[in-house]
């Protein structure tokens, strides 16, 4: 069989010829039906009967993995998909630097690599669980296919986790692919594991800013999981960061597309002033002001999950060859970090500084500075469209210690601009800074659902081009199927 087509003739589609992998295939045929439970309890809630156009991967080429057509979401064919297997790859960082990389789970690092992968897997149904209710106020069809996608996508990359766990982690990985199905977002007794997948997602724009700024983090992760000398691994990232792509696609054009709706309302009605709040919203558009809100808590949030600025787990996982940096194969650097140092941001003495750290331990650290110059180029483009429209206003990302729960800034009240402030400011000013509770059911107000092909809400443009090219009035999701 070609590696780069899927089978598809099996129950589970794969690329890594499942049919000949006997205990493999029945752990994961017994896992399937609690699979499909879970999709249907917790899965978009009111359109597992849908049609949904949507494209599934029928390939791991690069060059038209995909085809396009309408599925009911129940039916989607969630499959095992890698890259192909490069020939002669070595181990590009850590201890073993050079090493022929692993093709089986190194002993002497099974727990760390489990706890990589469980994370990495837990991460996913969770974000399906927080976008379940989305699907009832979609702002059009074609919006509404776009969350679908990415949710069935968000659940073939469980998949991906758990034939890992399957596949090399045995019994324990058996029992870990259970519990993935059973922790949910939110839940008291039984949360997610990492904190940015526990929050609510509210309204549209949050979703939006999630796929633009929480997709951005897996995709940060899986770039440096691609790194990992646990090939498997390595090719299993590879192949999803081709579909993550499409997700923050759907984030920043999504955000996009309300500012240039919000901007070219306020052109129309003659207002000036992005601050003039009242007569903004009596458009029926989001404010710029509160757009930065949004994005202020979703950055926020979504910097919590590299972990802490200076990690002995991150100087552990690197060392051991595990988790490497983003783009590793392209940096010109020794690749074992032994004596190198990193700045990191850190809280002393009453003031944040720079301190040089040993690189190793500084690993989330860097992680952290590539992803916010990864965001960065994304507002840069979302300024371009305010610009355009002559709205006189500037989206900025805020410093990277306001508003922490996890690292350096956990126990310090940061203002966006980065002023240590007091708690007495800190109360006053939390509302000019995150959405308050007016701005959430402003936006609420704003969320009633668009369900005529071609038509879109109130607050965000249709976009300016469809999906696999599809004229506008195109009806990407057959509701009453
Ligand atoms: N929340 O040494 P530390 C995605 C815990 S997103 C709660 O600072 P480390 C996706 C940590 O577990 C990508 N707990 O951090 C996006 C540890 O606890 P234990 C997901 C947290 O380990 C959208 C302790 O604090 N993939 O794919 O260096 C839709 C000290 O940890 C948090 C990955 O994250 C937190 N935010 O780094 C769908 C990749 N942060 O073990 C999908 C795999 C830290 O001492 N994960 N803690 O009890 C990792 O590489 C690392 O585990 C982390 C943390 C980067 C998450
Ligand atoms: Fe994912
Ligand atoms: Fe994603």
């Amino acid at each position: 069989m070609d590696i780069q087509n899927v089978d598809y003739t099996t129950k589970i589609p794969n690329n890594v010829n499942l049919a000949e992998d006997r205990q493999v295939l029945r752990a994961l045929e017994s896992w399937h039906p609690g699979y499909i439970d879970w999709w249907m309890d917790m899965g978009p809630e009111g359109f597992q009967q849908a049609l949904v156009y949507l494209r599934t991967a029928v390939s791991v080429d690069p060059k038209g993995w995909a085809k396009f057509d309408y599925v009911k979401m129940p039916d989607y064919r969630w499959g095992i998909l890698l890259a192909p297997q490069e020939e002669g790859r070595t181990i590009p960082f850590g201890r073993h630097y050079g090493e022929p990389v692993w093709q089986d789970v190194p002993g002497e690092y099974r727990a760390m690599l489990r706890r990589l992968v469980v994370i990495q897997g837990d991460t996913e149904p969770a974000s399906v669980e927080q976008q379940r209710h989305l699907g009832k106020t979609a702002p059009s069809l074609y919006d509404l296919r776009n969350v679908f996608q990415v949710n069935v996508e968000e659940g073939r990359h469980l998949w991906a986790m758990v034939y890992l766990l399957q596949k090399y982690f045995g019994r324990d990985g058996r029992q870990e692919a259970a519990e993935l199905l059973q922790r949910r977002s939110g839940d008291a007794d039984k949360p997610r594991m990492l904190g940015a997948f526990n929050e609510a997602t509210p309204d549209w724009l949050s979703f939006h800013m999630f796929t633009f700024f929480t997709d951005r983090d897996g995709k940060m992760q899986l770039e440096s999981l691609a790194q990992s000398g646990f090939d498997p691994l390595s090719r299993t990232c590879r192949f999803m960061l081709t579909e993550e792509a499409h997700h923050m696609f759907v984030g920043e054009t999504g955000v996009g597309r309300t500012i240039q709706r919000t901007c070219e309302a306020m052109r129309a009605a003659g207002i000036e002033d992005p601050t003039d709040i009242d007569k903004i919203r009596a458009l029926g558009v989001i404010d710029l002001p509160t757009i930065q809100k949004k994005l202020n808590l979703h950055y926020t949030l979504s910097l919590d999950l590299f972990g802490s600025e200076v990690s002995t787990n991150a100087a552990n996982c690197f060392t051991a060859g595990l988790k490497g940096r983003f783009q590793e194969t392209k940096i010109d650097d020794d690749h074992r970090l032994e004596h190198a140092t990193y700045p990191v941001l850190k809280f002393v003495d009453g003031e944040i500084k720079r301190v040089d750290e040993p690189a190793l331990t500084a690993i989330n650290m860097r992680l952290r500075d590539d992803y916010t110059a990864d965001c960065q180029r994304g507002l840069d483009r979302w300024n371009k469209i305010i610009d355009k429209t002559g709205v006189a206003f500037k989206l900025e990302l805020p410093h990277v210690g306001f508003h922490r729960q996890i690292g350096e800034f956990k126990d310090v009240r940061v203002s966006p601009a980065g002023q240590i402030v007091d708690e007495a400011t800190w109360n006053r000013d939390r509302s000019q800074w995150l959405p308050s509770k007016d701005d959430g059911d402003f936006i609420a107000s704003l969320m009633k659902p668009v369900t005529e092909p071609g038509q879109f809400a109130s607050w965000i443009a249709p976009p300016r081009i469809g999906i696999d090219n599809k004229p506008g009035d195109f009806e990407y999701v057959k509701i009453a199927a």
